[in-house]
């Protein structure tokens, strides 16, 4: 019998163990490649791309390895007046990439090396009557934006700039009968919503409103027979997913509900022995996004080599200590 179409044959001579020094000498080495065909090829999303290798970096321990002067410097060309931060210079200003930025300047603990006031209020511009964020003044609505605007807002102590009952009313109105989140509603559930929609409830001290044994149990059949978990139901395994789903069901107390043993052997099959770093399937090319993800994912299944990552900003957990920033999680 050969493997199902929408699941992955992990072979036995995948690696099984974490190569933590070659992830970093990946990261490292990728921030060097300046004029590579695929730093350029990413300019669009460069202001994320910096927050996944330097988060993956701390969680590795090795964040000093990375250049912080160069680093602020890139980052205060691209903040537009209106407050708002964009990919690159020169980029339109979006609230994914805001979000970004101020996980960025929490990691090197330089909040005040920007305008923050000016965040804020880029931030409040982009909510709308019914509660929702537009991601940019082109008006698209989407839960990803409610996650952006109130986990840019927490990291900055302002989650009073906003209206809080309206913006709880939309995520919540996105709630379908699975128990699962889509980006508007009506929309299918898809586990990066969820946890955008999980994460944001979290932010705001409202996970009891989620039917926490509904939505976990529709998270665990994330998971095939690979050990990998996809996004939704009939696709292919995700390392990226590891992250979605497993923070999600972290936040909601129901981790243990999935099988760590076999994701653990999935993710660690996803890692390039030679390069460092991670792909989204076993084989595939790495990238920073699924290195992280990848490394965020071990770390909540205990991977001791790590630092202990939290599940909602995905920043290391002493980092939000730092800030004394607390988010609820169920147990
Ligand atoms: C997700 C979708 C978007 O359209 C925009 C932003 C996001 C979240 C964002 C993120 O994680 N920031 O930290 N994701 C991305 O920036 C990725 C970047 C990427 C592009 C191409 C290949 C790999 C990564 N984007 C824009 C995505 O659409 C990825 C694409 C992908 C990853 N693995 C397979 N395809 N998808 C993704 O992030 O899905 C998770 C998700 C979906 C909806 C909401 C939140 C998370
Ligand atoms: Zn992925």
């Amino acid at each position: 019998m050969g493997a199902p179409l929408n699941d992955v044959h992990i072979k036995t001579d995948a690696p099984s163990t974490l190569f933590l020094d070659k992830h970093a000498d990946y990261i490292a080495s990728y921030s060097a490649k300046k004029d590579d065909y695929e730093y350029c090829m990413t300019e669009y999303l460069r202001m994320s791309g910096v927050y996944w290798g330097l988060t993956a970096m701390d969680l590795t321990g090795s964040l000093t390895r990375m250049d912080r002067e160069s680093i602020l410097e890139f980052m205060r060309h691209c903040q537009h007046d209106c407050g708002g931060i964009g990919a690159s210079q020169g980029h339109d200003p979006h609230l994914l990439y805001t979000l970004s930025a101020v996980q960025i300047l929490t990691l090197f603990d330089s909040l005040n090396t920007i305008d923050l006031e000016k965040v804020v209020e880029y931030i409040r511009s982009l909510q709308q009557k019914d509660g929702s964020f537009a991601g940019d003044k082109w008006g698209e609505v989407d839960t990803r934006f409610s996650f952006c605007a109130a986990a840019t807002l927490a990291l900055l102590g302002r989650l009073d700039a906003i209206s809080m009952e309206e913006a709880v009313t939309f995520v919540l109105s996105c709630m379908n009968f699975d128990g699962g989140f889509g980006c508007r509603p009506g929309s299918e559930s898809h586990a990066g919503q969820v946890y955008c929609c999980v994460g944001f409830l979290s932010i705001v001290g409202r996970l009891h409103l989620v039917n926490a044994d509904l939505l976990g149990w529709w998270l665990c059949e994330r998971q095939l027979p690979s050990g990998g978990l996809n996004g939704r139901p009939e696709k292919l395994p995700d390392v990226c997913y590891s992250w979605w789903v497993l923070a999600s069901l972290r936040m909601l107390g129901r981790l243990c509900w999935i099988d760590s043993k076999r994701l653990r052997a999935f993710i660690l099959a996803c890692q390039d022995e030679e390069t460092g770093g991670f792909a989204d399937r076993p084989g595939d090319v790495v990238d920073l996004f699924h290195t992280l993800f990848g490394l965020a994912g071990l770390s909540l299944l205990g991977e001791t080599q790590l630092k202990p990552v939290n599940p909602v900003l995905c920043l290391p957990e002493e980092t939000l200590q730092r800030l004394g920033l607390h988010l609820q999680l169920l147990n």
